[in-house]
């Protein structure tokens, strides 16, 4: 349920009515009204009169948004994981600031995206420079619900193939929770990731493994991929090491790499990654290169088709047995 309405699955807010199709909310039978919505309601009547609603806002999509897309293309669901603080969201802004810029995931490149206005939210922070000091873009916020904000990127190589890609950017809280008790209502979210997503990064954070929380750290690293492990199947599982502009002892690397590898994971790889561009760009490079890795290992999972015995080879209308 959305806001005000009573209906779970309608977010009149922000997408207009789904059930009744009203243009003015308030004569909506599952609209409740409260007082601290007058405002919204005479705000409502005006803007009707003037202004047609559409369903997209550019804004990070919700679950309903997701149909939408679902319902029309094949969407490759990628779940962001890590606990707070661990460099998810700068992860994917650095992402969308690259494809702004016109760099390309493998052979593919930037073809549009329903979410404009939640990736230039969390690149704005990047964008600008303070006595040369780059911005971050502030906490995810825990109580946006059961379902994480979504990111969507359409993109596109020069034979005209698409991919149409989403990206979760949760707050590291309900990892943290996950990691505890997955029954845990803040765990909602995480374990919809985990049951949703078509390939997962696990975020390890340098800085934090660098510094005094390092036995901490550690543990978390441990306790996600554990989880995440648990019903992966063959879907990619990327370990970053985020931040990586911070130098990290080679034994910490080889403990953490080895703890998530104990046991087999099918599509497994590491990327360094960081905000800074690195020595030839290479941190960039590695952004770029996660998220085609992806897309490459999830395009080799589809089934070959089977030979089929031909009666004759000459004459294809015989090739029944
Ligand atoms: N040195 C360095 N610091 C970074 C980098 N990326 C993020 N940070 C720092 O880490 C902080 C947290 O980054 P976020 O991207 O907000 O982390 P998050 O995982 O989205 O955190 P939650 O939203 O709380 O779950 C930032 O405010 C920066 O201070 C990086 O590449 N290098
Ligand atoms: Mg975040």
């Amino acid at each position: 349920m959305a806001e005000n309405c009573s209906k779970e699955d309608c977010y009149p807010e922000e997408t207009g009515c789904n059930y009744e199709g009203c243009e003015v909310l308030k004569d909506c039978p599952h609209y409740k009204k409260t007082s601290a919505t007058e405002t919204v309601e005479s705000n409502e009547e005006i803007d009707s009169k003037y202004f047609l609603r559409i369903p997209w806002t550019g804004n990070t999509f919700g679950l309903q948004d997701l149909n939408f897309l679902t319902s029309t293309s094949k969407v490759i669901l990628i779940g962001i994981t890590g606990v707070a603080s661990a460099g998810k969201t700068t992860f994917l802004a650095s992402l969308y600031c690259l494809l702004r810029n016109g760099h390309k995931i493998g052979d593919y490149h930037f073809s549009g995206s329903l979410t404009l206005n939640g990736w230039e939210n969390i690149a704005w922070y990047l964008s600008w420079k303070q006595n040369n000091n780059i911005q971050f873009p502030p906490h995810t916020s825990g109580n946006s619900g059961r379902v994480p904000g979504l990111l969507h990127l359409s993109l596109r190589n020069n034979s005209g193939e698409k991919k149409e890609l989403v990206f979760t950017d949760a707050p590291g809280e309900w990892f943290d929770s996950w990691t505890i008790n997955q029954n845990d209502p803040n765990a909602d979210g995480a374990n919809w990731i985990h049951q949703n997503a078509d390939a997962f990064f696990l975020f390890s954070d340098c800085e934090m493994l660098a510094g005094e929380s390092l036995g901490k750290a550690r543990r978390q690293i441990r306790q996600v991929s554990d989880r995440i492990k648990m019903g992966l199947g063959s879907r990619p599982f990327g370990l970053i090491w985020s931040k990586s502009d911070i130098e990290l002892d080679a034994e910490i690397v080889e403990q953490v790499s080895s703890y998530v590898t104990n046991s087999e994971i099918s599509n497994y790889s590491e990327f360094k990654t960081s905000v800074h561009e690195g020595k030839d760009g290479v941190f960039y490079d590695n952004i770029l290169k996660s998220i085609s890795w992806i897309l490459e290992t999830i395009s080799k999972q589809v089934n070959k088709l089977p030979t089929v015995d031909q009666h004759r080879a000459d004459d294809m209308f015989l090739s029944k047995r």
